[in-house]
């Protein structure tokens, strides 16, 4: 259907060579080699990072920051090291502002509890978008009902772009933070979160940027955005589960109290006082994951060595071959724009249930994602129970483009 050529060399990528370094993609489903479309939900792991994580363990494993002795400062080196790589990576100004959580969701949980605390009363308003992910809304629900304050929402229009004049309108003096995605991980919407966060600074209004679809797909300036906070996952970005990143502006990280208690947090504590470390430490209380951490800044090196830039073209290549071998495939409409987006495709399939689809698919090995994604209110916005989602990394092939349109037009005459 296209040339060998053009499959081998997507833009500065060598698509077979790469594919050799993620172990994981050689495997097969049901007797079928693996076409793995679930890369929003998490992406696969190259050898840089497994080795990592294994050398970790089997050559310095120890607590950091504790000990004297020599593989405490082995550990503590890398672990640290790796904060830097973040810092890098998203061009923050100083590694402190680097702070290492459990994920997206914990980062999230961190700010609104740690802002609420001390910044949010009744009568305040949290503007968050209606394309979030569950994790940027729930815990600022949480947080609204505690201290009586308002969670408003702003709108989107039928292609799941959001309504800029209505960001305009509820942008009142009563918001006291702004927190958005970058990329939607259901629709693929890019969002203009540069222009929502200069509106929101014209007001001082501080803003969290999701960026855990956002941080795959687009290179991340945490100073050219002027975020005041923003948050990633490791395991979306080809390192390991269990570890993630929240940036926060020093000013910022500093004006927020502790989120947890414990050890690695504090200067000095009696039983009448606790004087609390500075960043990052104040936000990463107990022994953090040593291994996650130096995992994710294997995953930086990785896609550093392969050119961000190459790795970007890739997938926009492989994202405009899938738009249009999707949209050629009868009786299926896309939930989403058409432009501005990344690789993270939700789909329906004539009128079928996307969990038979989904199924469907399996058996063929390949690996969608079906449901509502963590992101309930937009399926109640579309009035749709769910969607079928390929995501795509640039270690897709178009072939397995191709093989996902040629699983999809068996679904409809098996469903049909
Ligand atoms: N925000 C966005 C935009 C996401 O896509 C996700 C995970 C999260 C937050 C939460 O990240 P976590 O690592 O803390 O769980 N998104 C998805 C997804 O689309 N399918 O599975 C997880």
């Amino acid at each position: 259907m296209y040339q060998s050529e053009t499959e081998m060399m997507v833009q500065g990528i060598d698509v077979e060579k790469v594919r050799n370094d993620f172990p994981l993609l050689t495997r097969t489903v049901y007797g079928k080699p693996l076409v793995y479309f679930d890369n929003a939900a998490t992406s696969q792991k190259p050898t840089a990072v497994l080795d990592a994580l294994e050398d970790y363990y089997r050559l310095y494993n120890s607590n950091v920051h504790r000990g004297v002795h020599s593989l405490s400062q082995e550990a503590t080196e890398a672990y640290e090291g790796a904060r830097k790589k973040v810092a890098t990576f998203i061009n923050a100004k100083k590694a402190e502002e680097i702070i290492f959580t459990r994920g997206t969701t914990e980062s999230i949980n961190l700010v609104a509890a740690s802002f609420a605390k001390k910044f949010l009363k009744e009568g305040d308003v949290v503007l968050i978008s209606a394309m979030e992910h569950h994790s940027n809304i729930v815990p600022w629900q949480m947080v609204c009902a505690e201290k009586g304050a308002t969670l408003q929402v702003i709108a989107m229009n039928e292609f799941g772009e959001l309504l800029m004049d209505d960001f305009a309108r509820k942008l009142t003096c009563n918001v006291k933070i702004v927190s958005v995605t970058y990329v939607s991980n259901s629709l693929g919407t890019i969002n203009p979160v540069g222009e929502i966060i200069r509106q929101a600074h014209e007001k001082n209004i501080p803003v969290l940027v999701d960026a855990a679809q956002a941080v795959v797909h687009l290179p991340i300036d945490v100073q050219a955005l002027d975020a005041d906070f923003l948050a990633f996952s490791g395991h979306k970005i080809y390192g390991p589960t269990g570890l993630g990143i929240l940036y926060g502006k020093e000013e910022w990280l500093n004006a927020l109290p502790p989120y947890q208690g414990g050890g690695e947090m504090i200067k000095t504590v009696s039983f009448e006082k606790t004087t609390y470390n500075e960043l990052p430490y104040k936000f990463e209380a107990g022994t953090p994951d040593v291994a996650g951490a130096i995992g994710l800044g294997a995953a930086i090196d990785y896609v550093e060595q392969l050119g961000r830039d190459n790795v970007f073209s890739a997938e926009d290549e492989l994202l405009a071959y899938a738009m249009r071998a999707l949209q050629a495939v009868k009786g299926l409409r896309i939930v989403g724009p058409l432009s501005n987006r990344v690789g993270s495709i939700s789909f329906l399939l004539e009128n079928f249930h996307p969990f038979d689809v989904g199924e469907i698919l399996d058996k063929q090995g390949i690996a969608v994602r079906t449901g509502h994604h963590c992101t309930q209110p937009v399926m109640d916005f579309f009035n749709i129970p769910g969607t079928v989602r390929a995501s795509l990394a640039f270690y897709n092939t178009k072939a397995e483009i191709d093989k996902l349109v040629a699983g999809l037009e068996k679904a409809r005459m098996l469903l049909g």
